[in-house]
């Protein structure tokens, strides 16, 4: 399966959890111009316009981060807790990730006005308190193994200081911990951030 990409955006959640997972992957990247590595429209691809996007060898794509991660998680068998109520807080997780503090980084990717920053890191700040309430003193954001959720919540702590907004000690902990992951290292490597 091909993992289209963007060198350290979220499709970097993805990434990691593929390589958590076991599968194997190609890396196709696109330019700001939105044409792929191998030299394709990317909005042929994806018309939404955005990464990540997974292609499956069947010519399927599939879009959004939650559902990607989901397909990765049950395509290898791992990820997702045993437990189906874990198994709710992580799509719970994910879900408040995606829709409560990944838009609320734009203002910081593109520069809005200051008025709306302050307003996005208002709520961000709200978002990693609940969630570092959630982690509490464990290692993972559900239950005692690594999720397809500390996947994401990996991307989402990683580029919190753009917003400015402080993590609360748990997160920041949290963050060093998965940066420490050989799955992490190997994928910020291959994006050429190492
Ligand atoms: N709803 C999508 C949003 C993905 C998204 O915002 N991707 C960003 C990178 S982190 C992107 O491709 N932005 C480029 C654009 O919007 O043109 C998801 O959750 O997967």
């Amino acid at each position: 399966m091909n993992l289209i990409y963007y060198p350290g955006a979220c499709s970097l959640a993805d990434h990691i959890a593929l390589i958590e997972a076991g599968l194997s992957y190609r890396l196709i990247s696109i330019n700001h111009g939105k044409k792929t590595q191998d030299g394709r429209d990317f909005l042929s691809i994806n018309p939404k316009g955005y990464i990540p996007a997974l292609e499956l060898e069947d010519g399927t794509v599939l879009t959004e981060n939650q559902v990607i991660l989901n397909y990765i998680a049950e395509t290898s068998g791992r990820l997702l807790p045993e437990d189906r109520l874990l198994r709710w807080r992580v799509l719970e997780a994910l879900a408040f990730m995606s829709s409560e503090i990944h838009p609320r980084y734009q203002p910081f990717f593109r520069d809005f006005p200051e008025p709306e920053k302050a307003r996005a890191r208002e709520k961000l700040a709200q978002a990693f308190a609940i969630l570092a309430d959630q982690m509490g003193d464990r290692t993972f954001l559900v239950g005692d193994e690594l999720t397809i959720a500390d996947c994401y919540l990996f991307w989402v702590l990683m580029v919190a200081p753009r917003s400015g907004v402080e993590l609360p000690d748990r997160l920041r902990r949290s963050l060093d911990r998965m940066r420490a992951l050989p799955s992490v290292i190997q994928a910020l490597a291959e994006e050429g951030l190492g």
